[in-house]
């Protein structure tokens, strides 16, 4: 096989360039390119005094950074997205269960492991039939930040994926994706939530649909044998820690401040199949989940092992300690801990109401035969199609209605007189919202640092808000200042499908880095092919090794430094399975690199100090330019490379 030679113009010397080259960078435009040059990034813009932008239209000036760190869900589109608040400028996307055409996420080595890590048999033989990998879209309709005591804590950004029924935790230091658990036994996670206190020890997770617990067709027909399924994921681990059976379905959820118990609502406890008999009932309900009576249980070893996880039962008729049924007007949705500590909020849905829960009365429940109603603590009617409940740090509660239009703003201690009797009003305001909203969230809302600036509230159609775009339209987020006694709506954030929900979290908790650790795990099994072919993924790397015990098998080992990769030219013959990977040895802020194989649908990132690689077969001869797609240098464009693929018998 073919050792390739190193470039006639030496990496050192093109580097050495790079400062020459700075003239070049001003001839071609400008600062982006001098970023090169070292010294970049900091003074000046860093210096953003965030009380001044506390108020106002939102608008932040050139130069200046924004005060909270927006994440995003994006529904159907799968990725993750940060914004800046209030600005609502797009900072970043996160691929996490969706095919990243720039990233490579979902095609690389590393992000292949992440997602295959694991999956389940059954997902394995139906990729293997259909000639997949991985599934590569998802439904992310939940983000939300690991907390310690109550408190966002910086570390982990959790998120769901309905479709194909998955959790993933984004690191919040490098802001990529590390883990990705398909939930054996459940179907379709939907209502996702950390435990909030004394930290972020388990994450709950709601299966949607029903379905037989032993899915093999045998009783399909029978809607008898379908249950759901309550999930608490080790969030550590990133593995399913245990599940309970439940009546009725599971839509949204959340846990309390004191590490007693998680809740969710059920749209369908009439465990029916179709809309109408989904919408039955009267009453629909809560379930309560009591964490200490399941923890006990399973460390018993009580109730069945399915797929490595331990079941129990806690449906209405097993009668156990594990959970607690609260009757609901039909439908609810939301399911919002006030930062007070104290009372839950269960939007009605097909209700006007919100009904009001104190969970510091939720132990009586499993004391004794109570009412379970007895629980409720208000219940005002508030317009028509209540989905979502967001919270300041004034006491207030700020819900969305679906139907009306409108955020309505509200105060929870005057709805809990008024549903004692007294003649006090608690709605306190209404704003148009542009239209139709979902969710709604105030900065650091879920969290017992409920701040009382903003409220973003997540529009699900924009109509004529924005110049028509064609048959299918942006949505719409809209930053609300809830500063003063009203609210007022002061931008329109256009964005694309389908922000379900977003978290708000104060700048200061959240410090990602700059560059990589050269340990970073995420290459650590491409470390440990590296050691094994004798190549040191830390210094200059134009090494190109044909595997031993299978001669198909090539890895191309390359550095990249601006404005150079490592090898000018590899030669593999057709037919080889070909791993390329590229390690970046910039560690200067900012410098990315990528790695882009011409004609064959590969193209990966590569971060400053990260090592990414890629495999692929090379199925025809002949000449293939690699290049690097993310723009680095005056001389980006001759960052390319060739690839030589020799006929079969060469
Ligand atoms: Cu869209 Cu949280 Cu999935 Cu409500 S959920 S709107
Ligand atoms: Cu390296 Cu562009
Ligand atoms: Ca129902």
């Amino acid at each position: 096989m073919t050792q390739e030679q190193k470039s006639g113009l030496s990496r050192r010397a093109l580097l050495g360039a790079t400062a020459g080259g700075a003239a070049l960078a001003g001839a071609v435009g400008g600062g982006r390119l001098a970023l090169t040059g070292g010294a970049v990034g900091v003074g000046a813009l860093a210096l953003t005094s965030g009380a001044a932008l506390a108020a106002g239209d939102g608008s932040v000036p050139p130069g200046q950074l924004d005060t909270h760190y927006g994440f995003w869900s994006s529904g159907q589109t799968g990725e993750m997205r940060i914004l800046g608040i209030p600005s609502m400028r797009e900072l970043m996307r996160v691929p996490v269960f969706n095919r990243c055409s720039a990233t490579g996420w979902g095609q690389t080595n590393e992000s292949l492991r992440i997602h295959q890590r694991t999956m389940t048999d059954k997902t394995k033989k139906y990729l293997e039939a259909n000639g997949k990998k991985i599934h590569d879209n998802g439904d992310l309709h939940h983000v939300h930040m690991s907390f310690t005591d109550g408190k966002y804590d910086g570390k982990y950004l959790f998120m769901n994926d309905k479709a194909n029924t998955r959790v993933a935790r984004v690191r919040v230091d490098v802001m990529k994706c590390d883990a990705i658990l398909e939930i054996p036994n459940a179907k379709a996670i939907h209502g996702m939530r950390p435990q909030k206190f004394p930290g972020t020890k388990y994450i709950f997770c709601n299966g949607e649909d029903e379905a037989p617990l032993v899915n093999d067709g045998s009783t399909m027909q029978d809607v008898s044998t379908y249950v759901n399924l309550f999930t608490a994921v080790d969030a550590e681990a990133m593995l399913p820690a245990w599940q309970v059976m439940v009546s009725g379905n599971l839509d949204n959820c959340d846990a309390d401040y004191e590490g007693k118990w998680a809740f969710s609502t059920s749209y369908n406890s009439e465990m029916g199949m179709t809309l109408a008999d989904m919408t039955a009932s009267e009453m629909d309900h809560v379930v309560i989940f009591n964490i200490a009576a399941i923890e006990a249980a399973v460390a018993a070893g009580e109730g069945q092992e399915l797929n490595g996880v331990r079941i129990l039962d806690g449906r209405k008729d097993a009668k156990s300690q594990f959970t607690r049924y609260i009757p609901i007007a039909n439908n609810p949705h939301g399911c919002n801990m006030a930062p007070d500590k104290k009372h839950l909020c269960i939007g009605g849905k097909l209700s006007p109401t919100v009904t009001v829960l104190d969970v510091t009365k939720f132990d009586t429940l499993f004391d004794s035969e109570v009412d379970p109603r007895s629980v409720v603590v208000a219940e005002p009617e508030l317009g028509l199609g209540p989905l979502h409940t967001a919270f300041d740090g004034r006491g207030n509660a700020y819900t969305s209605l679906f139907l009306d239009s409108q955020v309505v703003k509200w105060n929870i201690e005057d709805a809990i007189r008024a549903y004692a009797g007294e003649a006090v009003d608690p709605i306190k305001d209404k704003v148009d919202v542009q239209y139709q909203p979902g969710h709604l969230k105030t900065v650091m809302g879920e969290t017992s640092e409920a701040e009382s600036n903003w409220l973003v509230c997540l529009c699900k159609f924009s109509k004529d808000r924005f110049l028509n775009v064609g048959p299918l339209k942006p949505e719409n987020d809209q930053l609300i200042d809830i500063s003063g006694d009203k609210m007022v709506v002061v931008h329109d954030g256009p964005n694309f499908a389908e922000p379900h929900d977003a978290i708000a979290v104060a700048a200061s908790k959240v410090n990602p880095l700059s560059a990589w650790d050269r340990n970073d795990p995420m290459w650590a099994e491409t470390r440990r092919q590296a050691e094994a072919d004798g190549v040191d993924l830390d210094d200059w790397q134009d090494t190109v090794i044909r595997d031993k015990d299978d001669p198909k098998k090539v890895r191309v080992y390359m550095s990249s430094q601006a404005p150079s990769f490592a090898l000018e030219s590899f030669t593999v013959k057709e037919g080889d399975e070909v791993t390329v990977i590229v390690t970046n040895l910039d560690d200067i802020d900012d410098l990315t690199h990528g790695f882009t194989m011409g004609n064959h649908g590969v193209a990966m990132e590569v971060g400053p100090l990260a090592t990414s690689s890629v495999t692929f077969t090379a199925a025809n001869a002949g000449v293939y330019w690699y290049y690097c797609q993310w723009f680095c240098h005056a001389l980006h464009m001759e960052m390319r490379g060739r690839m030589f693929v020799e006929p079969t018998g060469a």
